[in-house]
């Protein structure tokens, strides 16, 4: 592997200031001629021949000037073409290529996807369409002219607006589509097909109206309303919130089947794994709903923070990823309940991006060197990005963060910019020095930080001190202090005391900058119980000793709701500790009668209650557990305190089930989904106890649920509890949905957790279910990426077998789909934490792969960084 290294970097010895496509398309002779003007870059040193980049090309003529070029001009192969000598004055190329976008099983490039041929070309994809400078920093206004079969394919789509169509001969007809906005190759988009077409339309705040377009397959006109109506409240919203208004006559979303992500915000034409556009109340849960809305605003978003403001290279991803992560999480706060998404989003970053940061596979949020770059589309770029933006803003305050976007946008719409770029302007629009805040670009790993507190009763104070740790990360052993944003209160009995610091009333932030400091507060009247962390102020490991009586008090006298969250997530850790190490540990009662508590007040915030009910997950156990990690020990533990709360809490938990209960038809609105995901969490946790009533009351609401979040909590429920009515459900569930793909998904997924030793042997078989296919990623991200990320015993079963089921799927699917199969990779990343014979077999399985021959680059990578 040959890495590319930031260091490295040097602007484009050419630039391409247009771009004419000229795409007739063949399901396997696509023909394409591209035909570039250049010029050569005046900010750049770099003299003799023009290198373009190709991938899998056919090379068919070019020409320079019009003029057909002689073969000694040129030199070609699959992986590039160079011009030899270019004229020192602008010039014109064209080049001629052929491509077989059926055989594309990549989906990077030209691919069909069902009957639509279609396009993915983030983040090196344009290459496997024609020879081009395919880096970022090079932006061309593009014209694209798409030739087709009629009948084969009705609507042809590309970036911009369409000027110009007609029909041809033979049945033949073709679309001219123009972007006038100067854009890199990653934001090329072009679709083609038999689809059907659900329209709208949005008054931008000037005025304008802009038309909105979503397709899909035919039929699936019906699922495409929440998406719509989501695409609206996100283009109004990034109006009101950060002034950004849309800048095109037309926006599409079109929906495809086979996806390797989530969705592309290609400029105009945002393509979208159809996971996330298609949702109804009978075929989608509440978190899909969410999800749809969150995906939707978050593509939607790129335009402004990522389209018209690209990245230099590929090692500022988190430019336009952290940042776009940031507005659609604001946005979805402003949606919903922002004290709930930003539990979500926490619990999210510590299972993904914590675990990631604490093994192998740890990199910065901008890293400095890649050996391929679809591997860094982590929850590191992606969600420590944002909580990078969120820290900024908490330091620096929302006026001069809204002052720094603003100054942001102003100053580089239409460019290709870095992270210190970014910075740059909250630095000015600050007046302050954030060079120690960079650091949270450039080092990786999670901080740790160490609390203690004293309260000295009689001077009335309280002092805290506040140490940061920072320990060694791949490449990185020694580290410089950061800085953090720490939000903080005292707490006593009725809530928070009014105490000053330095003098001054206390406004609840301090920014801890060095190694160590110490921090006295006054006016302390009552010992006080320090929650620290207000919000999740910073993405660090916080460590302060609170006994359980602490934790109580936070838990109903915290005015910060996420503390409250996490005084109950805290309390629960410690008995989950405590059980992992001895089962017959007896659950202490307080918890007990807090959770009671909790359930009788849960009618005020059901959203909020259920979170709290909810206990911390296998993997968040094995995170704080850190080493030598017994699976099967954590999964007991929870089993038993899950069992202990069901039977204690039985007749509690029946009555939540009762009293939240929504009445009318289904809205995905979050106060409805809170009392479903309340009554769900209660049915989940009141079904380990396994008694009769519990089984009874799942068995009733899977017969008469009206929504698919009602219906799925109880399979999932049944299938857990592995009797008979489990078996029936699973079977019932199947022949309901099963021309539904993406409902068939949820039941290979609910399957593929199943914490029992048969589950292998299950989901091998499922392996045929003919709803099931290697090729397509939803299906295989459904059972297999399930399977090996969501369940954790049975992935890391004691004889290997996981592993090496888990090793011969990515094997299988790497020639086919390289990313894909990267991807289910990803699943070994904490393997050093695990206890030694499942860590001497992970290792093996992990070796097995990397030794073997023709390994895409992607699952070389992977492999290479997990053992090294
Ligand atoms: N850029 C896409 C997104 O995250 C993924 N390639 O929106
Ligand atoms: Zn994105």
């Amino acid at each position: 592997l040959e890495p590319v290294r930031l260091a490295d970097y040097r602007v484009p010895a050419f630039l391409i200031d247009t771009v004419h496509l000229d795409i007739r398309l063949e399901r396997t002779q696509t023909r394409i001629v591209s035909t570039l003007t250049l010029r050569r870059n005046p900010h750049s040193a770099g003299q003799g021949a023009l290198k373009l980049d190709g991938d899998g090309l056919v090379f068919v003529e070019a020409w320079l000037d019009g003029v057909s070029l002689p073969s000694d001009a040129y030199s070609v192969s699959p992986h590039g073409f160079s011009l030899h000598q270019p004229p020192a004055e602008p010039f014109t190329l064209a080049i001629e290529t052929r491509l077989d976008p059926s055989a594309n099983t990549q989906l990077m490039g030209l691919y069909r996807s069902n009957s639509a041929y279609c396009t993915q070309c983030e983040a090196e994809g344009f290459r496997r369409i024609t020879y081009f400078l395919d880096r970022p920093d090079v932006l061309s206004v593009y014209t694209t002219r798409i030739e087709a079969s009629f009948q084969e394919a009705p609507v042809l789509l590309a970036n911009g607006n369409r000027t110009e169509h007609g029909s041809l001969a033979d049945g033949r007809h073709y679309a001219v589509w123009h972007d006038p906005f100067p854009k890199p190759s990653y934001l090329f988009a072009m679709v083609a097909g038999d689809l059907a077409m659900v329209a709208d339309s949005f008054t931008t705040r000037s005025g304008r109206e802009v038309r909105l377009e979503i397709y899909v397959e035919h039929g699936k006109e019906d699922r495409c309303a929440y998406a719509m109506d989501a695409l609206k409240r996100s283009m109004r919203w990034d109006e009101q919130a950060f002034g950004r208004e849309y800048d095109l006559d037309i926006f599409m979303i079109v929906a495809v089947s086979d996806f390797n992500m989530g969705a592309m915000e290609n400029k105009g034409l945002n393509i979208f794994n159809d996971k996330y556009v298609l949702a109804l109340p009978q075929t989608a849960t509440d978190s899909d709903f969410a999800a749809v809305e969150a995906i939707i605003a978050h593509e939607y978003f790129h335009n402004w923070t990522g389209n018209r403001i690209t990245c230099r290279d590929w090692f500022q991803l988190c430019l336009k990823e952290g940042l776009t992560v940031f507005r659609d999480q604001e946005f979805s706060s402003d949606q919903r309940s922002r004290p709930v998404k930003r539990i979500n989003d926490v619990k999210l970053l510590r299972s993904q991006q914590f675990s990631e940061d604490g093994g192998p596979l740890a990199h910065p949020v901008r890293p400095e060197i890649y050996n391929e770059i679809n591997n860094f589309y982590t929850a590191t770029v992606y969600e420590k990005g944002a909580e990078v933006v969120r820290m900024l803003k908490t330091l620096i305050g929302d006026e001069a963060f809204a002052a720094g976007m603003d100054l942001y946008f102003q100053r580089h719409d239409g460019e290709a910019v870095t992270i210190e770029d970014f910075l740059t302007c909250f630095a000015e629009a600050s007046r302050r020095d954030l060079g120690q805040f960079m650091l949270w670009y450039r080092q990786s790993g999670t901080p740790e930080i160490r609390a203690e507190g004293q309260w000295d009763e009689e001077a009335g104070t309280y002092h805290l001190s506040l140490k940061q740790i920072l320990a060694p990360t791949p490449g990185q052993p020694n580290k410089q202090p950061m800085l953090f944003p720490i939000r903080l209160g005292l707490v006593g009995e009725d809530g928070d005391l009014p105490v000053t610091l330095d003098g001054k009333p206390f406004d609840g932030l301090v920014a801890l900058a060095e190694s160590e400091r110490n921090y006295v507060f006054g006016n302390v009247r009552q010992a006080p119980v320090p929650s620290l962390l207000r919000g999740f102020s910073a993405p660090v490991k916080l460590t302060v000793a609170l006994d359980e009586e602490a934790l109580l008090t936070l838990l109903k006298a915290d005015s910060d709701p996420f503390n409250r969250w996490q005084a109950s997530q805290s309390y629960a850790l410690k008995l989950l500790l405590r059980l992992v190490k001895d089962p017959t540990t007896p659950v202490d009662p307080r918890f007990i009668a807090a959770v009671r508590g909790l359930l009788a007040g849960g009618a005020v915030d059901p959203a909020f209650t259920a979170l709290s009910l909810a206990l911390p997950s296998e993997t968040d156990i094995a995170r704080e557990i850190g080493n030598d990690v017994d699976p099967q020990a954590v999964y007991r533990a929870r089993s038993i305190l899950r069992r202990t709360l069901a039977r204690d809490l039985q007749a509690d938990l029946l009555r939540t089930i009762e009293n939240m209960t929504v009445a009318g038809p289904y809205s995905p609105q979050a106060a409805d989904a809170g009392r479903r995901s309340l009554r769900n969490g209660a049915l989940d946790l009141v079904c380990a106890g396994g008694t009769p009533q519990a089984l009874d009351a799942a068995a009733a609401q899977f017969d008469k649920a009206d929504n698919m979040t009602d219906e799925m909590a109880a399979l999932a429920t049944l299938a857990l509890s592995a009797t008979p009515a489990g078996e029936r459900a699973l079977h019932n569930f199947r022949e309901r949905y099963d021309n539904d793909p993406l409902v068939i998904d949820k039941w290979m997924g609910v399957q593929a957790m199943l914490p029992l030793e048969a589950t292998l042997d299950r989901v091998k078989e499922l392996m045929h279910d003919p709803a099931f296919s290697l090729h397509n990623p939803n299906r295989v991200r459904a059972l297999i990426g399930t399977f090996c990320s969501a369940n954790q015993t049975q992935f890391n079963r004691a004889d290997g077998e996981g592993y090496r089921f888990v090793a011969d799927i990515i094997l299988a699917i790497d020639p086919k789909n390289p990313q894909l199969a990267a991807r289910l990779l990803v699943a070994f990343k904490t393997w050093r934490s695990l206890e030694q014979g499942r860590r001497t077999l992970a290792a093996a399985t992990l070796r097995d792969i990397a030794r073997r021959p023709g390994l895409s680059r992607d699952v070389a990578d992977i492999a290479q960084r997990s053992l090294a």
